[in-house]
């Protein structure tokens, strides 16, 4: 078995993987920035090595001074976590050739899937079919007018290179074809640094599922149940869950199988997922992930692994102990993912800052991972996700029920949460029937009026800050909001209690008729128009600032004066974008 383990990553899945190497009496060796000196991973792991640097390229990505720390630390294995270094095919051959153990996929798998023709290839070889479509790339528009002649509109142009949903353009018919091959050519060549396009048929009301694997180094691979991701915005998951709501068993088989070829077609070894388009109870191969997902415990509570645990077993050489039939799915799992963003009006704005309360919901069937405590800040320098909040049920509605209730006795001031959209999600009729899909959340879902009660501890645009009072009125426990000025202090607020309903809040922006973008970041899309009547907080661009898109937003009324920018520029924290008068 490994005997020490270097957790190259942070937050949330840091602790994890962290969480799992104490139970099995594995040593554990955390990195961190300079801005995560004192985070939960670093004070949760056996030791602890600086990396230097804040941004993720001066740290987390930095390949040498994680090496210095294999060195130093005598770490016999890597976990990368997800992002940052899981699907670099360099850094797991840079620690290999050292002799350290890269607790994932053989490189040669990751760069299979990593390419999105090549992926699709390897599947139709495997006998497992894609969206219908052609697995070459793309020479000139006729081909795109001549795909859709025969397959049918709309189609989907992709980029080979790309991933996330980036640069993929939906073409609605023939003369539209040319127009957008060439700026999904743009696109991909200005984010993936390749501008090879490919078509397929574009499915117009999909759902997102995906399915675990395991494979072992000795030839065996399994399915381990899928996980259907459809409440989604701009390709950010919002909840998942297991298994997917109105999913036959047929299916259900079907697309395990279905998965384990792909895996075996590619050399899989490790914890992966195989993501497929689900439509009018069809499945199409979309892409593999070769890492652990941000989604994986709802797979654990189902089936009762520990996910972790099996990818150090496996990176060790162990031989999975079970076999297909040995795996049972139990009851049903449901996860919200709590990010540091406010969703007021459905527009998701990074909301960082210092967590100045965290109360944890507990009770039956409820697990909290967390990459945070109170105390703590979230850094606008990564990923905003502050917790994933996971529940399990013998039914569907019985654990969806558990979540609402385990989303209300969660309080965290400080930063504006998604936590409010969550539950706007679990309330809904779509979602309460199953019969959400991936364009659903953005398309069909009104945020608009997210009745949103401020967070306590977050300034609200006017020097104020909530803070919350409990009082006594004739013998009566009453619970009072107040709004007091910013520099009064946490004093107040450390004598609040625990409200009898959590307040999941937003900021709401006052005034200048001035757009600026709050960091330094490219501007994706030009929403608005010159002359456009707008309402605060309507979308004027979106930003894409540190792998994120952000509404950047007007903060009051008028009509559009003038844009500065067009979509492909580069700016800089507080650049003007645009002006509304
Ligand atoms: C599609 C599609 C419909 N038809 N391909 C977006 C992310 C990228 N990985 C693939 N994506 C899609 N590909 C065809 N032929 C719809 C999507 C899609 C989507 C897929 C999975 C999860 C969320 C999504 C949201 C919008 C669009």
């Amino acid at each position: 078995m490994l005997k020490k383990v270097l957790i190259a990553n942070r937050g949330e899945i840091a602790v994890r993987v962290i969480r799992t190497c104490r139970e099995m009496g594995i040593g554990t060796v955390a990195v961190y920035s300079e801005l995560d000196r004192n985070a939960l991973h670093v004070r949760l792991a056996d030791e602890a090595y600086a990396l230097g640097g804040q941004t993720a390229a001066e740290s987390y990505l930095n390949t040498e001074a994680i090496l210095d720390v294999i060195e130093r630390s005598g770490a016999d294995a890597v976990h990368p976590g997800y992002g940052f270094f899981s699907e670099n095919t360099d850094f797991a051959r840079a620690i290999t050739s050292r002799g350290v153990t890269f607790i994932g996929p053989p490189p040669e798998a990751i760069e299979v899937m990593g390419d999105k023709i090549s992926s699709r290839l390897a599947a139709e070889k495997a006998g497992v079919q894609g969206v219908p479509g052609r697995s070459q790339t793309l020479e000139s528009f006729q081909e795109v007018i001549d795909f859709g002649n025969e397959f049918g509109w709309p189609v989907a142009i992709k980029a080979a290179f790309g991933g996330g949903g980036r640069g993929m353009k939906v073409v609605r018919s023939a003369d539209e074809a040319e127009e957008l091959l060439e700026s999904a050519q743009r696109e991909a060549q200005s984010y993936f640094g390749r501008s090879e396009c490919y078509v397929e048929r574009y499915l117009t009301w999909p759902r997102h599922v995906e399915m675990q694997v395991l494979a072992d180094q000795h030839g065996n691979t399994l399915w381990l149940g899928e996980r259907d991701c459809s409440a989604q915005r701009r390709h950010q998951k919002l909840i998942e869950e297991s298994p997917a709501p109105n999913f036959p068993e047929k299916i259900r088989k079907a697309m395990g199988e279905a998965a384990v070829k792909v895996s075996k077609a590619c050399g899989y070894v490790n914890a992966g997922t195989v993501e497929f388009l689900y439509q009018d109870n069809d499945f199409f191969f979309l892409e593999m992930n070769t890492r652990l997902q941000v989604e994986h415990p709802v797979t654990e509570l189902v089936t009762g692994l520990d996910l972790v645990e099996w990818q150090l077993r496996i990176a060790a050489g162990e031989k999975l102990t079970f076999g297909q039939n040995d795996i049972e799915r139990r009851g049903h799992s449901i996860e919200v993912r709590i990010n540091a963003e406010d969703p007021s009006g459905g527009r998701f704005s990074p909301s960082p800052g210092t967590i100045t309360r965290f109360d944890q919901p507990s009770g039956p069937g409820v697990r909290l991972d967390a990459g945070y405590a109170a105390g703590d800040t979230i850094s606008q320098y990564y990923d905003n996700l502050i917790a994933k909040l996971v529940v399990w049920g013998d039914t569907r509605e019985k654990a969806r029920r558990r979540l609402l209730r385990a989303i209300e006795e969660t309080v965290i001031e400080g930063v504006a949460t998604t936590l409010p959209a969550d539950v706007a999600i679990l309330e809904s009729e779509e979602f309460v029937k199953g019969e959400h899909s991936t364009k659903w959340v953005e398309e069909k879902l009104d945020l608009s009026n997210l009745k949103v009660a401020l967070t306590p501890g977050v300034e609200v645009g006017d020097g104020t800050v909530r803070r919350d009072v409990t009082t006594e009125v004739n013998g009566r426990r009453i619970e009072v909001a107040m709004w007091l000025p910013e520099d009064a202090g946490g004093a107040s607020a450390s004598t609040a209690q625990k409200p009898r309903r959590a307040h999941h809040a937003g900021v709401i922006g006052s005034g200048s008729g001035k757009v600026t973008v709050p960091m330094q970041g490219t501007i994706v899309k030009v929403v608005a128009e010159v002359g456009q009547a707008v309402a605060a907080g309507d979308t004027i661009v979106i930003l894409e600032a540190m792998k994120m898109e952000n509404s950047v937003n007007a903060e009051k009324a008028g009509v559009v004066k003038q844009i500065m920018v067009a979509a492909g520029d580069s700016v800089g924290g507080g650049d003007v974008v645009a002006v509304v008068e």
